[in-house]
């Protein structure tokens, strides 16, 4: 029976190295049509791969909402005890987030370890964290994901020895005493705080050579690494797993027209992010906040394109950043054999482009229309400039992208980009005014 279930999910001969096993479960809501709970148990099996979970089984139930005492009905939650039994399942990892009674309530039915999504993507960070800053994030947000979660479920979880959910960033253990919790959450903050002030104190010497920010957003394995390592010869680890990224990295690259811009690479989105998460990365996501302008890039050959570039944009708007020029980047064109799909997202998302990260393709096309969007935020103008008048000449080095100057006749004529508040301020020195 295991061998057979395992053979229909995965193929046969597949090379399966069993650390964990896991059955997944969801719920079939009013409102929600059976794909869409499909892709999300998809991405859910993807999620545990990462996390280093086999899934064995499936589980979906149909119902008005969840129950509020065990999620899925209690009867649902039997016939699953019986499964774990039979698969020797290891753990149950639920698609979405789960009030701490209701783990508790299951945990006890099933007798194994029962992980919520916001617990796995959690852990998967606590893995993947490699900044100081980073793992300073991922515990805070799991330890505020614990602390309402305590009362007995973490020695029954002791109980069931370590694994997914149990792990803090490095090789630590999760601290599991509320006291503790409580002073490590308020520790962390305050470290967060100062990191943050440091941050801003670089992002403002970054600014005295004011190059414009272009920060790359998009949902999690789009490509986002894959095209700053293109456009910037640079070699950010990229892989084929959720969440690759997870620490902003910011290079610096070369316009078409001699312009010099910051590409920004950030963590990948997902839909249901959790909320801890978002909060705990909110000094990392300034990065997006700060930037000039966005780069969405979308996984094109993603059959959840739509539903992930949705994702998305949900998340901009919580950061309140949907008001900046943003280029939309349909990524993985190679993956795609299908002309009429390319022309229709041309016309459906006008300025939109696709490219290849990966096969280097229509890379050009992106930085022409890179430009444009950065043209509009920075005015490309020539100004003359008294020999004597040396503030001017200082103040253009400081707040605008000096391209060339010339002497001449005790003036300097100086070609320059300047965003739009100096560009006013600065009008009086046009030449031709
Ligand atoms: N076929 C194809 N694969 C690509 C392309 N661009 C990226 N990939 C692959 O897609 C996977 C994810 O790429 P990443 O650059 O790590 O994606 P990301 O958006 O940075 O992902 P996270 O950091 O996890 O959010 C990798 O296996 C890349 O090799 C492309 O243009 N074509
Ligand atoms: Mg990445």
């Amino acid at each position: 029976m295991i061998e057979l279930i395992q053979e229909k999910m995965f193929g046969k001969g597949r090379d399966v190295i069993i650390k964990e096993k896991a059955i997944i479960v969801g719920l079939l809501l009013p409102g929600r049509d059976e794909w869409q709970l499909e892709s999300s148990l998809r991405e859910l099996a993807q999620l545990s791969d990462t996390a280093g979970a086999q899934v064995v089984f499936e589980v979906i139930q149909k119902r008005s909402r969840p129950h509020s005492a065990y999620y899925i009905g209690k009867g649902k939650a039997e016939e699953i005890s019986l499964l774990v039994e039979e698969l020797e399942a290891d753990m149950l990892i639920v698609d979405d987030e789960l009030s701490p009674s209701q783990t508790r309530n299951l945990e006890e039915v099933l007798g194994v370890r029962v992980i919520d999504r916001t617990a796995l993507i959690l852990d998967i960070f606590a893995r993947r964290a490699r900044t100081r800053e980073g793992k300073l994030q991922v515990e805070l947000a799991q330890l505020n994901y614990l602390l309402p979660r305590l009362t007995g479920h973490y020695e029954f979880l002791s109980r069931l020895g370590g694994g997914i959910g149990t792990r803090g960033p490095g090789e630590t253990k999760l601290e599991v005493d509320r006291r503790t919790i409580r002073q490590k959450i308020s520790d962390l903050n305050r470290e967060i705080e100062s990191i943050k002030k440091h941050r801003s104190l670089q992002r403002r010497a970054r600014q005295k050579v004011p190059h414009p920010v272009v920060a790359l957003v998009g949902y999690t394995n789009a490509g986002k690494s894959t095209l700053l390592n293109a456009l910037t010869d640079s070699s950010v680890f990229t892989e084929d797993k959720l969440f690759a990224t997870l620490d902003p990295t910011t290079r610096k690259a070369n316009m078409p027209d001699n312009q010099t811009v910051l590409l920004t690479d950030t963590v990948g989105f997902i839909q249901k992010l959790p909320t801890h998460l978002v909060a705990a990365f909110r000094a990392t996501l300034e990065e997006v906040q700060e930037a000039d302008v966005l780069m969405h890039v979308v996984d094109l050959s993603h059959p959840q394109r739509e539903e992930q570039m949705e994702a998305v944009q949900k998340i901009l708007e919580d950061l309140e950043v949907t008001e900046k020029p943003c280029l939309l980047v349909f990524n993985k064109m190679d993956l795609i054999d299908d002309p009429l799909l390319l022309r229709r997202l041309k016309t459906e998302y006008s300025g939109s482009v696709a490219i290849s990260a990966a096969k280097q393709k229509n890379l050009e096309e992106l930085l022409d229309q890179l430009s444009r969007l950065l043209r509009t935020d920075w005015e490309r103008m020539t100004l003359a400039v008294p020999f004597e008048d040396s503030r001017t000449l200082a103040l253009l080095h400081e707040k605008g992208q000096v391209v060339k100057i010339i002497a001449q006749e005790e003036t300097y004529h100086v070609e320059v980009l300047l965003q739009e508040k100096w560009a006013n301020k600065l009008k009086k020195y046009s030449k031709g005014q």
